[in-house]
C-alpha cells in the first residue's frame, strides 16, 4: 500500500501536479508515522523570478535517505543533474550554495559509490510534458535534525545539464538553474 501511494506521488505531473502532489504527499503520511519524511525542499528557478519548479522529500529507510519528488517546466526530453549543496543559500544564482556536501572529503562521483561525495544524486530526464522524477535511497547522509552527515539546512541545486559522474568536481553539469533549501518538514 505504502509502495503504491508512492508511485501515484512520483506520477502526477500536469499542471496541477504540485497541488496534486502535495495531497497525495498527505495519504503517503496517513496511517505511516515511522515513514513520513522528515525534510523536505520546495524548488525555485535561481532567476529573478524565483519560479516554483518542483518539490523534494527526505525520509529516513532502512540504510539510508529515499530521496523523492519531481521537477517541473524542463524542456521535454532534457537531463538534469541533481545535487545536494553545501551551504543553505539560494543567493546569487544559486552559487552561495557552495560546493557539493562532501563531509568526508572524497571525490565527485556516481551517487551509488559509497566513495564519493554524500550529496551526489542521479540525473533526472524530463518526460515529454517536461516533468522529471527521482525516487532514490542515498546511503551517505542523513535525514535528522543535526549532525555530520544531516542535510537539514542544506540546499538542492539543479543544474541545466547532465553530470558525467566523472568530472571534478561537480560533473561538468553546467549553470545552476534551480535551487531549493532543505528544510524540517
Ligand atoms: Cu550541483
Amino acid at each position: 500500500m505504502k509502495k503504491l501511494m508512492l508511485v501515484s506521488a512520483l506520477l502526477c505531473g500536469s499542471a496541477l501536479a504540485i497541488t496534486g502532489c502535495q495531497s497525495t504527499e498527505g495519504q503517503l503520511k496517513t496511517g505511516n508515522t515511522s515513514g513520513q519524511p522528515t525534510l523536505k525542499s520546495t524548488i525555485k528557478t535561481t532567476d529573478a523570478n524565483q519560479t516554483e519548479v518542483g518539490q523534494m522529500f527526505l525520509r529516513p529507510v532502512d540504510g539510508g535517505v529515499q530521496v523523492y519528488g519531481k521537477l517541473i517546466n524542463l524542456t521535454p526530453g532534457q537531463t538534469v543533474a541533481l545535487h545536494i549543496h553545501e551551504t543553505g543559500s539560494c543567493a546569487n544564482m544559486g552559487k552561495a550554495a557552495g560546493g557539493h556536501f562532501n563531509p568526508d572529503n572524497k571525490m565527485h562521483s556516481h551517487p551509488d559509490n559509497m566513495n564519493g561525495h554524500a550529496g551526489d544524486l542521479p540525473n533526472l530526464t524530463a518526460n515529454a510534458d517536461g516533468v522529471a522524477t527521482i525516487n532514490y535511497v542515498n546511503k551517505k547522509i542523513s535525514a535528522a535534525e543535526a549532525g555530520k552527515y544531516s542535510v537539514n539546512r542544506l540546499a538542492f541545486i539543479v543544474h541545466g545539464g547532465a553530470d558525467d559522474y566523472v568530472s571534478q568536481p561537480a560533473g561538468a553539469s553546467g549553470d545552476r538553474i534551480a535551487c531549493g533549501i532543505i528544510e524540517k518538514n
